[in-house]
């Protein structure tokens, strides 16, 4: 028995938002939990703050499963991203407790390594072709295995993934939600030059990926998969919405690209429909936004059944104590595919102390007892919450688009 004693949101932006929960028990101990919802932020501390931390005082905080089930099934309205993302934050500071009383990092109370590191890849973003390439060169020289490209299409004066600043990519930029212009037939014309580039430039010895955003239909996304086939990609992402999973039939019927999908899935019920069809290659659901570190299990013993592999999510907006979750989780999972790593602002890494770190490609967890990531909050205290909207997207002619 590890009684819960108090538990505590802290919302912190040290060059954007992060939301945390922080739990501690009467034997002294504390375990943190991301949750953080890029644009929707206070809504999940609201989450947490109002409706679930008064649900943990008193309980048992060894019992994950236990608490993880009473929050979802106890709260009559199951799912969904905010109420996802705050039983996430439960979970994997519930994870961060237990291994710290076993004195064990948390990827050996999930059953041990399956590899001795996980395989991650880095964004290569720019303006033009040229300017991509030469972003793509530098994650090869830190020796990156796998390198996603986004580059700006000619036409559009801007384009989202592609950003000024190159290491530390940040999409929520404004105070609203500014909007972009957005042209299918120009940008279907010109993906195509860049992989082709990217091979003249890179050889053939490293994974290139790319992530649609969500801006094709079934039809258009098949037709950029089959333009892609001669490059080789790892993985085409997200290039439909997958709210109806069964869409991506018909870009499976089109390409062999390998398909991943699934960063703003909360539930192995956004994805069973696409694993058990075997309609994608990579599912993309992470341990932040999918219910913790148990949901995921669920979800990648699953995928494992329909050699579907994971591709975790893993950009900026997700603190280092996710990227800490999601490093003991990869480690621990004989499915694991991908693991995206967009690296955090100095500023960000001294409010989150941790101890994972990077060498030939890989990131390992470290073996600190627990997640090995944590809280500095008298550094947190010193970067007040933004408000800070993700971007939205109109066409040419002016309609509101997201398919
Ligand atoms: O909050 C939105 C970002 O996390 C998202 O745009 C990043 O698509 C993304 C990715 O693949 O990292
Ligand atoms: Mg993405």
């Amino acid at each position: 028995m590890s009684r819960i004693t108090a538990a505590r949101v802290i919302v912190t932006s040290p060059g954007r938002n992060f939301v945390t929960l922080k739990i501690e028990t009467a034997d002294g101990l504390h375990g943190i939990g991301d949750a953080t919802l890029n644009g929707r932020e206070l809504a999940v501390a609201s989450y947490l703050t109002d409706h679930v931390i008064p649900c943990l005082i008193g309980r048992d905080a060894h019992r994950i499963e236990d608490i993880w089930q009473f929050l979802y099934k106890g709260a009559y309205w199951r799912g969904g991203p905010v109420g996802m993302t705050a039983i996430a934050a439960v979970d994997m500071a519930l994870w961060d407790i237990k291994g710290k009383v076993a004195g064990l990092p948390v990827y050996e109370l999930l059953g041990g390594a399956c590899r001795d590191g996980v395989t991650v890849y880095g964004h290569a973003n720019g303006e033009t072709i040229d300017d991509t390439i030469a972003e793509a060169l530098k994650y090869n020289a830190l020796g990156y295995k796998a390198i996603r490209l986004q580059t700006g299409v000619p036409g559009l004066p801007s384009t989202y993934g592609v950003s000024a600043d190159k290491m530390f990519y940040e999409p929520a930029d404004n105070d609203l939600p500014s909007e972009n212009v957005w042209s299918t037939a120009k940008y279907l014309n010109h993906i195509p030059k860049l992989f082709a580039a990217a091979r003249e430039a890179l050889g053939w010895d490293v994974h290139l990926l790319h992530d649609v955003h969500h801006r094709l239909t079934p039809i258009e996304a098949g037709r950029l998969g089959k333009d892609l086939e001669p490059y080789r990609l790892f993985w085409m992402e997200d290039s439909t919405p997958a709210e109806n999973q069964e869409a991506f039939r018909l870009i499976r019927q089109h390409t062999t690209t390998p398909l991943a999908v699934g960063e703003i899935f909360s539930s192995i019920w956004n994805c069973k429909d696409l694993i058990q069809n075997q309609l994608i290659d990579y599912i993309r659901a992470t341990v932040l936004h999918a219910g913790g570190i148990s949901h995921m299990r669920r979800i990648a013993a699953l995928a494992d059944l329909y050699q579907v592999r994971t591709g975790c999510h893993g950009a900026t907006d997700l603190s280092p104590v996710t990227m800490a979750a999601a490093l003991h989780f990869d480690m621990s999972i004989p499915n694991f595919g991908l693991q995206e790593y967009m690296r955090h602002t100095p500023e960000t890494d001294e409010v989150f102390p941790h101890g994972y770190s990077f060498a030939d490609g890989c990131l390992h967890p470290g073996d600190a007892p627990g997640l090995g990531v944590d809280i500095d909050e008298a550094r947190a205290a010193l970067y007040p919450y933004r408000r800070s909207y993700l971007p939205v997207n109109r066409l040419e002619d002016g309609t509101m688009f997201n398919w």
